[in-house]
């Protein structure tokens, strides 16, 4: 077991070996213990809590440890009716072969290359021994996807008798023997980091990323490693000469903010490695909603109306304040025989602005105002994530992207002087003061 006591914080000399865990001291280039030249070093290795862990090509690897004859084979997982590749093993990735490729140019650049067809049924079973294995160290394990999750280890140090990155490697260790696959971790402070970390060293990667190094590591990498940042917004980006995260690191909050609506902040924090998104464990909030009962019974638009407006805007506060945002608007409606109706309606891209959720609640909303009384009106989201992905900046609508913007602007300003400094038209007056959104719920 590990003493506490011993563990040589911030000391770069200091680590262990990934294959038998022995601490080593000084800069040997090979373990003390097994000769084994995977070490880890850093000068945060002992600190550092937030791990992305993400399976080495996960359907190749299974396939290959279901049939060891195609260990040293290129392998390729997918054919089926889209005539895609689904993932390619690193030695077929060497030929070129990439993940979402048709097939007919993988076999051009790997003709020897076995393809298999995916049994997602195994993965699936698979995957979900990866993550029983990750719950056993952390409650605090959010999956991604079916091989990647991200876990919080921070205050487990007592629990496990070592710090997180040695409890990582021994993971990564076991899952190798118990379950016959490869992972790579990333070890960071945040989960922008952390999973930027674990793709770089791939496979069998362990990688770490400090805070001390976070802003100069960033400044040289390009901004499409940020989450949110996909073709189109780095297309926009560089026709503004903007390729590089140092670039982001140099400009103002503001002037992002003006030019990008409020993914211009989430560039101004990611570029500078500020992320304090917390780990979701599986099962936490589906959904976040507010709904109001009224005094009496409502069934006019004009009285309606204000009423969402206000609520779209709380279900978008508390969006705002934990970094989620939500796919799936949510309509409710009670009618004054206590029947309940709820509309829903799927966007494009996750929200967390109080104006596409008002937007769309409006148009559920417009179809059951048919002169029905209605004692009870909700709005919310679900599909709920907070991977980056909200609210990509409007590059069709020109005038969803400037209302996102306001939004941003006004978002500032409550900040700096309190909710009601600032009422939109929807809201000023009658209407909410008239019926104030009464509770909240999850
Ligand atoms: P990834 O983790 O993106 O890729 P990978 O595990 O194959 O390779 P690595 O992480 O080492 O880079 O995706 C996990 C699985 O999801 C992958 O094995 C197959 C499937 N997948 C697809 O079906 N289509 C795709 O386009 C991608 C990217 C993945
Ligand atoms: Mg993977
Ligand atoms: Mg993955």
């Amino acid at each position: 077991m590990f003493a506490l006591v011993a563990m040589p914080v911030n000391d770069p000399e200091h680590g262990f070996c990934r294959d038998c865990l022995t601490p080593q001291s000084g800069r040997t280039m090979r373990c003390a213990g097994c000769g084994s030249p995977r070490l880890a070093r850093h000068a945060e290795l002992y600190r550092l809590p937030l791990a992305h862990i993400d399976c080495d090509a996960f359907y190749a690897a299974v396939e290959k440890r279901d049939r060891p004859e195609l260990r040293d084979k290129p392998v390729i997982i997918g054919g089926g009716k889209r005539g895609v590749v689904s993932t390619a093993c690193y030695i077929a990735r060497i030929n070129g072969v990439r993940s979402a490729m048709p097939m007919f140019k993988a076999l051009e650049a790997c003709p020897q290359a076995v393809v298999i067809s995916p049994d997602m049924e195994k993965y699936v079973r698979v995957g979900r021994e990866v993550r029983a294995m990750m719950q056993a160290l952390t409650p605090l394990v959010e999956p991604l996807s079916i091989d990647e999750a991200f876990l919080d280890l921070g205050g487990t140090e007592r629990l496990h008798g070592r710090p997180p990155a040695l409890v990582l490697a021994d993971f990564s260790r076991r899952v190798e023997k118990e379950i016959g696959i490869t992972v790579s971790v990333g070890l960071s402070y945040c989960k922008f980091l952390a999973k930027i970390a674990s793709d770089l060293r791939k496979p069998r990667g362990f990688a770490v990323i400090g805070e001390e190094e976070a802003v100069p590591f960033l400044a040289g990498q390009p901004v499409t490693l940020i989450w949110g940042v996909g073709k189109a917004f780095a297309a926009a980006l560089e026709r503004d000469g903007i390729r590089m995260i140092g670039q982001l690191q140099a400009m103002e909050r503001g002037d992002l903010m003006r030019r990008y609506g409020v993914m211009g902040d989430r560039l101004f924090r990611l570029s500078r490695g500020q992320d304090d998104r917390r780990v979701h464990p599986d099962g936490e909030a589906k959904s976040v909603s507010a709904e109001t009962t009224f005094d009496a019974d409502l069934a006019a638009m004009a009285d309606l109306v204000p009423v969402l407006r206000a609520l779209s805007e709380k279900v978008s506060a508390r969006l705002k304040k934990a970094d989620i945002a939500g796919r799936t608007v949510v309509l409710k409606l009670k009618s004054q025989d206590f029947k309940i109706r709820t509309r829903n309606r799927q966007l494009a891209d996750p929200t967390q602005l109080a104006d596409r959720i008002f937007q769309v609640g409006l148009q559920l909303l417009a179809r059951e105002a048919d002169g029905t009384r209605y004692r009870l009106l909700g709005i919310g989201v679900s599909d709920l994530s907070d991977d980056g992905r909200a609210d990509p900046p409007d590059l069709v609508d020109e005038q969803a992207r400037k209302r996102a913007m306001a939004e941003g602007a006004i978002d500032r300003l409550r900040d700096k002087f309190g909710r009601t400094a600032v009422e939109t038209g929807y809201t000023f007056g009658k209407g909410r003061n008239a019926h104030p959104p009464e509770h909240l719920e999850d």
